[in-house]
């Protein structure tokens, strides 16, 4: 008895055939098949319950050896007849004979192929969108004077805010294709260069505090940048909120006035201060520091490309380990400036921004830029001189200073 299924899948058409002839029906031929017009027929296997194994065909009457016996194996199961070595390996997967139990572990391999090749496949259309995508947004790109009227507030905005020309026309090109035609008024439009803003702008994961020993972040940048103040603003809002568990170490020892103006903070604020001048102590004092949910490291500033000052910090940066190490910049500096200091302090293990003086600075364009250009999120925003003037970094309150 032979009998053909057609199904959906393979998988589909193997249940069948167990539920409805059993497992031990041979698989004659499975393929694929194009019905005409039912979408549910997309494969054929036909299958017999003959018993082939058993019933070689015999010799022919004259008792001779017809020829036909050689076609079946010793098992009796009649091998593929091959047309050529060739075609062997191409029809070998769709007319062998395998009993439907085996054909569970062929199908699996044939499945794992196909699962390979797909997963090829979507890489390469991701790879085709995403070069579509910067070809498309490359034809938007916009120069000064082909912006559409509706645009123009916003690209002034973006210019009066110090982003480099390339990043300005992408932010531009982008938020053209959020807004249709019909809703360009100048709401809409700076809503959606705001998302477009908030999108990119890079902020980092807020420090999480661990039971058994603190977290140590430690601040370094150039000098008057703002590190102490920011340390000290810290260490005020942790007390102020109920976490009085936080110290103050400090390897700025030397220089005149910076240990004591520290020191003046750390009593009035009465927050414990610990000093370092040399990485040896570092293990003594932090042991005295164990029981602290956070210990905040100050460090001196000096002149950028000072030699010295990169061994002094590399030195305490490998005594203490901190968990974070936060490059302080005042945004009121200049772009060129910027990328000096950070290329100059990236090679400290730096993996945080913190920007001062924002309320200073003329150009906040810095706030997206500098984070993406460098690979390293913002963590905290210092803006102003009063003790309560440091917010955590955030995309929405970044985006509105930019886009008024
Ligand atoms: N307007 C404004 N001024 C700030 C801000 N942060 C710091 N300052 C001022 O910047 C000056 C330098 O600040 P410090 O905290 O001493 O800077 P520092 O990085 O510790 O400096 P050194 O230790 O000398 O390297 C001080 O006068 C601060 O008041 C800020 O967010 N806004
Ligand atoms: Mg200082």
């Amino acid at each position: 008895m032979i009998r053909t299924f057609r199904a959906k899948t393979f998988t589909e058409a193997f249940h069948r055939i167990k539920a409805e002839i059993g497992p031990d029906a041979v698989i004659l031929k499975q393929q694929e098949i194009k019905h005409p017009t039912n979408p549910n027929e997309k494969v054929e296997v036909t299958v017999t319950l003959d018993d082939i194994s058993e019933a070689p065909p015999s010799a022919g009457k004259s008792g001779k050896d017809t020829g036909k016996l050689a076609t079946y194996n010793s098992k009796g199961v009649k091998p593929i007849e091959w047309q050529n070595a060739k075609q062997q390996k191409t029809s070998e997967k769709k007319t062998a004979s395998i009993p439907l139990d085996k054909s569970y572990d062929y199908m699996e391999s044939i499945l794992t192929e196909f699962k390979d090749s797909i997963l090829v496949e979507v890489k390469k259309l991701r790879e085709d969108f995403f070069a579509a995508r910067s070809e498309f947004l490359e034809g938007v790109r916009v120069t000064r004077d082909r912006i559409p009227k509706e645009f123009a507030h916003v690209a002034t905005e973006l210019s009066k805010n110090g982003f480099p020309a390339q990043i300005a026309q992408d932010l531009l090109a982008e938020t053209m294709l959020l807004c249709p035609a019909n809703s360009r008024d100048e709401t809409y439009v700076k809503e959606q260069m705001r998302k477009v803003l908030s999108n990119r702008i890079s902020i980092a994961p807020r420090p999480r505090l661990r039971k058994g020993r603190p977290l140590v972040q430690m601040f370094i940048g150039p000098a008057g940048a703002g590190k102490s103040g920011v340390i000290s603003k810290l260490a005020g809002k942790a007390t102020m909120t109920g976490n009085p568990n936080v110290a103050i170490v400090t390897t700025d020892c030397y220089r005149m006035g910076a240990l004591e103006q520290m020191e003046a903070f750390a009593a009035a604020a009465d927050i414990d201060l610990e000093r370092i001048s040399s990485p040896e102590e570092v293990p003594e004092v932090f042991e005295r520091l164990r029981d602290k949910s956070t210990v905040l490291v100050d460090t001196a500033g000096r002149s950028l490309k000072n030699e010295e000052h990169e061994a002094e910090l590399t030195v305490f940066y490998e005594a203490i380990r901190p968990d974070e190490v936060h490059l302080v910049l005042p945004l009121n500096m200049r772009n060129r400036d910027l990328e000096n200091a950070a290329e100059a302090y990236m090679a400290l293990k730096a993996n945080r921004v913190v920007f001062t003086k924002q309320d200073e600075a003329s150009e906040q364009g810095a706030l997206l830029w500098l984070p993406i250009k460098y690979g390293i999120p913002l963590s905290y925003i210092g803006n102003g001189q009063g003790p309560d003037n440091i917010i955590n970094a955030e995309k929405e309150i970044i985006a509105d200073w930019i886009i008024k």
